[in-house]
């Protein structure tokens, strides 16, 4: 057979899980348009997709996942390092011998009857420093469609790899989409990804999750870099300056928003502009200047559909407009669109849920699921920024933690010094989302919004954010903020989405030095007349009673973080107790 690659790592890769797991052929994919057209023809004829209305959403498809198949299976994803103390206590663990064995029992012969598709994919620009090239093998057209979308995939990843280079190895095999034999397996040691029983993108476009945050978290401990769970935007000021900030929040907690934000109007007419770089994953590297640089490794957004429309997030909606695939949202049979709940009010009426049945706001249930999403390509998006095309990245000014509270946590405030925000961003508690399985709106803690993703051990985690702040001689500063207050009656207290800004502009001012700040008990909180509320019809008061640090609170959150902390034992880097000792004592113990 003639390969597309002379690299006898990828050959041997290939030719081993085709023994392993039997398919009838074997398709290398080349990235070209051509060969990814007649994939989705294919996907059409076998109802793997359907093709949507094409004058509205050109070039955008519609799948839907199996019912059982809808988010992140956080119990069945596992860090396979050989020993069970380095994954930590806070992921699942398997010996690698068994979950090998038992992975390749469950794929053994189940592609028979299938096509196995061979990606060559690199997160970030291909062949730039920053960049890593993976290889993923996979069952399934729309993983390769999504992957088009997410990752650069193409030929010249072979290039870069040459003879003998080494890439992350992923196989994703669908088998029978059995939940009880779903596991999604990393094995940091051996460069390794295993995917099987899903079809759900968080679980297997391996690029994503597995490789660019749970393997790269671990690459990066290694190398002295990091891969973390953030946005990143660029704010440019009236004057052409630009400030970048990169800002890790829980899944489904408003990142996409966030990176494509568009400033209330005084800003605008004042010439400020919001871009964004990326919405969910950041590469981190200290520069030759000695500041912190970030890229984003992917080329798409996986975004959350429900909740998004053309107010709380414009630029979002309009990068979905074309060549965009559709998972788990309804389908309008009038025009054969697509819909969601709060794209529009009132709904279009009679829809096609997610599930495939005859739907009316009287159905009483949702007719998109709540983590239905998009797969838009990232030059869609009418504000990404020039950066997102720049291998070296973008300079950080500021980075930013946030949860999803309804209590405690102030709308904002900046961390006292770096290892003061490593204590923040370790201390952060979210309450849980639709994007993974399990119980919505349950209060956890989510260290710098990777609970789900660290992959390795949390304590060396914090002790390696410890160190990078060693390395860096210009950090960029490090802030909280919680846009999910609610009073009394559930409602959001803050206005959140496009207003963000002007949190946004203050965080900014603290890290030009040109606003004052209170020394609170939990760091610098703003002054209420510092946040700049002009056009908006939100009274100081409100302001006040969303930035006021309430020490009874905090003391309890203290006790509670010490409980937290006792799992990672001796990995807890002293710097942090000795945060949560001052935050203590600063609460009047
Ligand atoms: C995502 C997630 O899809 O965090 O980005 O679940
Ligand atoms: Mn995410």
């Amino acid at each position: 057979m003639a390969y597309p690659t002379k690299n006898k790592k990828v050959i041997k890769f290939v030719e081993e899980t085709a023994a392993l797991t039997c398919p009838d052929q074997i398709v290398w994919i080349d990235g070209s348009e051509a060969q990814l057209e007649a994939l989705r023809k294919e996907a059409c004829q076998t109802g793997e997709m359907i093709k949507l209305n094409q004058e509205k959403l050109p070039g955008c498809y519609y799948h839907r996942t199996a019912e059982n198949d809808v988010a992140r299976v956080e119990a069945r994803t596992f860090i396979c390092c050989r020993e069970k103390e380095n994954a930590g206590p806070t992921n699942y663990w398997m010996d690698p011998k068994e979950a090998y064995k038992m992975c390749y029992d469950i794929a053994r012969g189940k592609m028979k009857g299938r096509t196995m598709y061979v990606i060559p994919y690199s997160m970030g620009i291909v062949g730039s420093d920053f960049s890593k090239i993976g290889i993923e093998l996979t069952d399934s057209i729309y993983v390769v469609l999504n992957m088009a979308i997410m990752t650069r995939v193409g030929l010249d990843c072979y290039d870069v790899l040459g003879e003998d280079g080494d890439f992350i190895k992923g196989l994703h095999c669908k088998c029978d989409v059995d939940p009880e034999k779903r596991y999604i397996m990393h094995f940091p040691e051996d460069d390794t990804i295993i995917s099987v029983n899903s079809a759900y993108g968080g679980n297997v476009l391996l690029g994503k999750k597995c490789f660019a945050l749970r393997i790269a978290s671990f690459l990066g401990k290694n190398e002295g870099w990091m891969a973390e769970h953030m946005l990143i935007l660029g704010v440019t000021y009236p004057d052409g300056t630009k400030k970048y900030l990169a800002a890790a929040f829980p899944s489904a907690c408003g990142k996409t928003n966030l990176a494509m934000l568009i400033p209330p109007k005084h800003y605008l007419e004042q010439g400020y502009k919001v871009e964004c770089v990326g919405d969910d994953i950041a590469w981190i590297r200290v520069g030759k200047d000695g500041r912190l640089w970030a890229v984003n490794p992917e080329n798409g957004f996986f975004g959350v559909a429900p909740g998004t429309n053309e107010k709380s997030n414009p630029n979002a909606l309009a990068a979905t407009r074309k060549n965009t695939i559709f998972t788990n949202v309804a389908i309008n049979p009038e025009d054969n669109t697509v819909w969601w709940e709060g794209l529009t009010k009132p709904a279009p009426e009679p829809l096609i849920d997610w599930l495939g049945n005859d739907w009316t706001p009287a159905s009483g249930v949702k007719a998109a699921h709540p983590n239905s999403r998009f797969t838009a390509p990232a030059v869609n998006c009418p504000c990404l920024s020039e950066a997102f095309n720049s291998k070296e990245g973008v300079p950080l000014d500021a980075i930013v933690f946030g949860g999803r509270r309804a209590t405690t946590t102030p709308l904002v405030y900046q961390s006292r010094d770096w290892d003061h925000g490593v204590f923040v961003g370790s201390i952060m508690s979210s309450e849980t989302t639709a994007a993974a399985t399990g119980a919505t709106g349950v209060l956890r803690h989510d260290p710098m919004a990777m609970k789900p993703f660290c992959g390795y051990h949390m304590g060396d985690y914090f002790a390696h954010w410890i160190e990078m702040g060693k390395k860096v001689t210009n950090p960029p500063k490090i802030f909280n903020v919680n846009w999910f207050r609610q009073d009394k009656d559930g409602e959001f207290i803050w206005p959140g989405f496009g207003d963000n800004m002007r949190v946004l502009d203050w965080i900014l001012k603290r890290c030009a030095g040109t606003v004052d700040a209170e020394e609170t008990a939990i760091g610098y909180v703003p002054y209420a007349k510092d946040i700049d509320l002009e056009g908006l019809d939100y009274s100081r008061e409100t302001l006040e009673s969303i930035l006021y640090v309430d020490k009874a609170r905090w003391s309890a959150e203290a006790d509670e973080i010490r409980e937290f902390y006792k799992q990672f034992g001796d990995k807890l880097p002293k710097e942090l107790s000795a945060n949560l000792e001052t935050l203590k004592e600063n609460c009047g113990k």
